[in-house]
């Protein structure tokens, strides 16, 4: 994992400090959230807080009950107080994501949508004029119909490649069993409109485009941390 700057931590740290006793809380995946899962191991500790969380992929569950805190299993009616997540890209205006650079998408989706507030904690470099810009977007699929999924995305104009493993001979496989699928699209794309025709692909479980369900931004810039609000 990629150690994270100086100010990037500082904003994890602020976003970490929403967290109260008593809240039931999901958390991302990522360098970014590998950080934040200590610190919070750290502030539970320390004030002995009532905290119970929904980890979004092995790596946090594991990184979660290292450092302590109470994992819950979420098959129960229980509505998340506060998700707080990493981002590949965050558009300024909309603040709409690029997820899945850690190919935790599709449960970081379920979770980051099905909780009150979802709180991102970026680097500044991280944020665009127009999501898209420069980054692929993830797409988890069933690796059964891949080529038939690859060839559809390619009918749409995308340009999809297989994410090959570097820790595993051929391709990444996720917690979910799933093959990831790389897509760049020209900076033309309106791509809330592609989510929809992408959403529809048969084999495609999710995308890593997150429209519509960040409440804040928590930006790490050298001097200070920003937050941005919906
Ligand atoms: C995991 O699949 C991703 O969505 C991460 O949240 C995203 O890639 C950010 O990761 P870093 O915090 O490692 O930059």
């Amino acid at each position: 994992l990629k150690e994270i700057a100086n100010h990037v931590k500082a904003a994890v740290s602020e976003a970490i400090s929403l967290i109260e006793d008593d809240n039931f809380v999901g958390l991302g995946s990522g360098s970014t959230m590998a950080y934040a899962i200590c610190e919070l191991g750290s502030l539970v500790k320390k004030k002995g807080l009532d905290v119970k969380v929904v980890p979004t992929s092995f790596q946090t569950k594991i990184l979660a009950l290292e450092n302590g805190l109470n994992v819950i299993d979420w098959m129960q009616d229980k509505e998340l107080d506060l998700a707080i997540d990493g981002a590949d890209q965050v558009e300024l205006n909309s603040l709409n994501l690029i997820k899945g650079g850690g190919a935790a998408l599709t449960r970081e989706k379920i979770v980051d949508s099905n909780s009150k507030e979802l709180i991102i904690v970026i680097e500044e470099n991280k944020l665009t004029e127009r999501l898209g810009h420069n980054q692929p977007i993830p797409i988890e699929v069933i690796p059964f119909g891949y080529k038939a999924v690859m060839k559809k995305l390619k009918d749409l104009k995308g340009k999809p490649k297989l994410r090959e493993s570097e820790g595993k001979v051929g391709p990444v496989i996720t917690d979910n069993g799933n093959f990831i699928i790389d897509v760049v699209y020209d900076s033309t794309t309106d791509l809330e409109e592609m989510e929809k025709g992408l959403k529809i692909i048969p084999g495609v479980i999710e995308t890593g485009l997150f429209i519509g369900i960040t409440d804040r931004v928590y930006v790490g810039r050298i001097k200070k941390v920003e937050i941005l609000k919906k």
